[in-house]
């Protein structure tokens, strides 16, 4: 008699030392938590910097998976900002592009840093993939103009 509810118990116990197998191996239980990705996203730094040597973003071009972020960090020789060309980018990004950019004061036009360690980002999830050139307003004529290439 009862041998089916043996079986479940059986079974039931099975269930537990598995599910304190994964607890065990938190990272494989982390991997199963986030959604399927080729890689998880990151965040690419680019420098702001204008000084004897010239005005620029470094590293000029980089290269970002769809999802990743870019961070601007101003370095020296401000004020410096973010402005993408509407007509270098790619077809259908521009309206997307100009909500993933916060505090803009122009179209696809970045608020001006103007402090040693300030910061701005924009995150490049749901963007197109395609060659994005921009440029920074007070030093384009410096030729402070870089690339962000999303694969
Ligand atoms: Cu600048």
């Amino acid at each position: 008699m009862n041998t089916k509810l043996g079986r479940r118990r059986i079974a039931a116990v099975a269930a537990l030392v598995t599910f304190a197998a994964g607890v065990g191996a938190t990272t494989q239980a982390d991997a199963t938590a986030v959604p399927p990705r080729s890689a998880a996203p990151k965040t690419v730094e680019v420098q702001m910097i204008g000084d004897a040597s010239g005005y620029k973003f470094s590293p000029a071009k980089i290269s970002i998976a769809k999802g990743d972020k870019v961070k601007f960090t101003l370095v020296s020789g401000p004020p410096h900002n973010v402005v993408f060309w509407e007509d270098s980018i790619p077809k259908g990004a521009a309206a997307k592009l100009g909500k993933a950019m916060t505090k803009t004061v122009g179209p696809l036009t970045g608020p001006f840093l103007l402090n040693t360690g300030d910061t701005y980002e924009i995150s490049f999830t749901g963007l197109p993939a395609g060659t994005y050139k921009y440029y920074c307003a007070p030093h384009l004529a410096l030729g402070m103009h870089a690339v962000i290439e999303v694969k």
